[in-house]
């Protein structure tokens, strides 16, 4: 079992996040230092740490990760400029919090990926 972090704690609402979204498999809460106007990040209730953690049985959660995303986009209206999502892995990857998360970022051009 994956150890918890402040995540769960926000999936469960025992401290303050400012959610978007939840449902049974996933919950959205806004970037709290949002690189862009929209910062919304994009997490699966149970805990999975990493993506080098994922197996078959969490297809679900992750497929509606991208579902919610895109509902979101669509819902703020940033869907036809365009947006990005990101999921950073482990210390190159530039991952801090070892729940697995979905970063949805739009609202401005964002320049080159790899900048
Ligand atoms: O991104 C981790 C992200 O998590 C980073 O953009 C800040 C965000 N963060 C950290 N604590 C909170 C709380 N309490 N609410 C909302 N957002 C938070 P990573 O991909 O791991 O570098």
């Amino acid at each position: 079992m994956a150890e918890e972090t402040l995540f769960s704690k926000i999936i469960r609402k025992e401290i303050p996040a400012d959610i978007v979204y939840q449902d049974e498999l996933v919950t959205a809460f806004n970037d709290i230092n949002p690189r862009a106007p929209h910062h919304v990040l994009i997490v699966p209730n149970m805990v999975i740490a990493t993506v080098n953690d994922v197996t078959e049985a969490d297809e679900a959660a992750l497929g509606r990760m991208i579902t919610v995303a895109a509902t979101l986009a669509k819902q703020r209206g940033i869907d036809e400029d365009g947006y990005r999502l990101i999921i950073n892995c482990n210390r190159h990857g530039g991952q801090e919090v070892y729940h697995i998360h979905m970063h949805l970022l739009g609202g401005k051009p964002l320049g080159p990926m790899l900048s």
